[in-house]
């Protein structure tokens, strides 16, 4: 049998943790240099064990302590031997802005023009008038926006996570997004990543009702469209279904913010964005409990259902306090925060109570100081229970087995997120070698040695569940979207009908009808692109 060297195909910075994981081999390894073959370093591997959740024996080959830039491959006496790769403090880069160029080419309603789309282009989509599902003689502009996914959907607290990542991202990482990628709207003023939200925001404000100020939980056709079905010939009704209170909370928290986040650059818009989180609090005020989404009966496409809302609206009276100061949202912030009955460190689309706490931790009105230790604490503890699983795990990461679900990969860039905000909320600088091993498995130090971000990598997925990419002509996938990844619990015709009995990292396969393990999404590719930018 070979052994799969899987290693990060992107490369290594020079100073950072440096490892390949090895499945069927143990002993003497080399780093050899791919231009002369000649022997670079000399080291030997861990005692090869079980590791659980990919259900192989693995040994790891640490070579950290080489850091001379050039392009290198790992290999064994036997002559088996790694994808090449590169040492050097830029290999990041060009991921990290590909990462955010996904989200363009995700842009909705209006046309992808060939001078940024490249052979991805295509013409504009999904811009009729879109229906208010129950009241159909209620009708609106639901124009804009990212779609959300694999599917043509657009789901409000899909967004509100999608937003939140990238926000905070230039908020923490300002000199990741100096370069333009560059989109239509570049220029001198404002950062790419800050146009490129906007599409996302001025959407979100068209789906909030102006009445009330409650937000529609969504906007799609009744049900999804076949596979290869390109945007712009999809052309059933567009329905809003009802408006929620986790989309409402959710719309208020991410507006809020970016009322904070564009108030140096563009006042009018941010006042704007603060006018309407305020609507939806009031909303939310007035609906102190509101039951649960669910899709109305004729509509079968994606639910995001979630049947908690307080850590939505946590995060919300978070975000509104820290960028306004006032004293209501604070209460309400205080009474939700000691109540901990959700996770208060979490940043999943359906449990966002993390963000509410990165916000309170972060704001400069006044905190209340047991309430601020309690949840540094409380981050801390997250934090080592992290490291800990990390040690563990075959291939360094904070993955238990039953965390290879449905969008494993974003638990594990979520994961990644937060051992950053830990060591930053923190002040402390403990975690960034365990966050690169996450990074390394991305990008192909896992299991299947594959680079799970499309277009990067030796041996990126080449299919994933992306109606564009199957629907065009092109044999390459849109570039920069990060898979699913691994999901145990084989929800899809194709994983359950091919990956039986597989270890749950390796539940995963390349193929673009396995929505439940190779989709890609707005909320998978936000986190990536926060841990990345930490690194460029
Ligand atoms: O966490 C539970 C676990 O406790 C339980 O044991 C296990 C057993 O089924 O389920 C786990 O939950 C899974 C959950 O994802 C985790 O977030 C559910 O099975 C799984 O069905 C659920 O999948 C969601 C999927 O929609 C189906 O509803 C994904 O999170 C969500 O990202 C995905 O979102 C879709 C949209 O609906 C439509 N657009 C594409 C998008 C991505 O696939
Ligand atoms: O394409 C859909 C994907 O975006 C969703 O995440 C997934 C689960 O809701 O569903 C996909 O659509 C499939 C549908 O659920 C069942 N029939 C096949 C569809 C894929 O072509
Ligand atoms: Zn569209």
């Amino acid at each position: 049998m070979h052994s799969i060297i899987a290693i990060n195909q992107l490369g290594y910075r020079e100073t950072d943790l440096k490892k390949a994981i090895i499945t069927g081999l143990e002993g003497n390894f080399y780093v050899v240099d791919f231009h002369s073959n000649e022997k670079v370093f000399q080291s030997t591997t861990t005692a090869a064990k079980y590791d659980e959740a990919s259900g192989a024996i693995v040994s790891t080959a640490d070579f950290s302590s080489y850091r001379t830039p050039g392009t290198y491959y790992i290999a064994f006496e036997n002559e088996d031997k790694s994808y090449p790769f590169i040492i050097g403090n830029e290999v990041y880069h060009d991921a990290q802005r590909a990462l955010l160029k996904a989200f363009y080419y995700l842009r909705c309603g209006v046309e992808l023009e060939e001078q940024y789309a490249g052979v991805w282009s295509h013409g504009p989509c999904h811009t009729s008038l879109v229906h208010v599902h129950g009241a159909p003689e209620q009708q609106f502009d639901g124009c804009g926006g990212w779609h959300d996914a694999g599917d043509y959907g657009k789901y409000i607290v899909a967004a509100g996570k999608a937003v939140a990542d990238l926000l905070l991202a230039y908020e923490w990482y300002p000199q990741a997004f100096a370069t333009p990628i560059p989109l239509p709207e570049t220029n001198e003023r404002m950062a790419d990543v800050l146009h490129e939200c906007k599409v996302e925001l001025d959407w979100m404000m068209r789906m909030q009702d102006q009445a009330s100020g409650g937000v529609y939980h969504k906007l799609t056709t009744l049900q999804f469209p076949p596979s290869d079905m390109m945007p712009e010939d999809d052309l059933a009704p567009l329905f809003a279904s009802p408006i929620s209170a986790t989309a409402t909370a959710s719309f208020a928290a991410t507006l809020a913010l970016a009322a904070r986040i564009y108030e140096p650059i563009d006042e009018g818009y941010a006042s704007y964005c603060l006018q309407q989180a305020k609507l939806a609090w009031g909303w939310l005020e007035e609906h102190p409990t509101y039951p649960d989404f669910h899709n109305p009966a004729d509509v079968k496409t994606g639910e995001y259902g979630d049947p908690v809302d307080r850590d939505e609206r946590y995060w919300a009276a978070a975000e509104l306090y820290r960028t306004t100061g006032e004293a209501q949202y604070h209460e309400v912030f205080l009474e939700l925060a000691a109540r901990k009955d959700f996770d208060l460190y979490s940043l999943g689309w359906a449990d966002m109570g993390g963000y509410g706490t990165i916000s309170y931790l972060l704001t400069e009105y006044s905190q209340d100081e047991e309430t601020v230790s309690s949840l540094r604490n409380g981050l801390e503890q997250r934090a080592t229970e992290l490291v800990e699983i990390s040690e563990q795990d075959g291939y360094g990461i904070s993955m238990l087995p039953e965390h290879y679900e449905w969008g494993s990969n974003m638990n594990i860039m979520n994961n990644a997120m937060l051992l950053l905000v830990a060591d930053q909320l923190l002040s402390t600088s403990q975690y960034e070698g365990i966050v690169a091993q996450h990074i390394h498995y991305i990008f192909g130090m896992n299991i299947m040695g594959t680079s799970y971000v499309s277009g990067y990598g030796s041996k990126p997925i080449m299919n994933p569940h992306h109606r564009p990419s199957i629907g065009d002509e092109v044999i390459a996938p849109v570039p920069g979207m990060l898979s699913g990844g691994p999901n145990k619990n084989l929800q899809d015709e194709i994983a359950a009908a091919q990956l039986q009995g597989a270890a749950p990292a390796a539940a995963f396969i390349d193929h673009a009808e396995s929505y439940a393990t190779n989709e890609i999404t707005i909320y998978w590719n936000s986190p990536a692109l926060f841990v990345l930018s930490h690194f460029v």
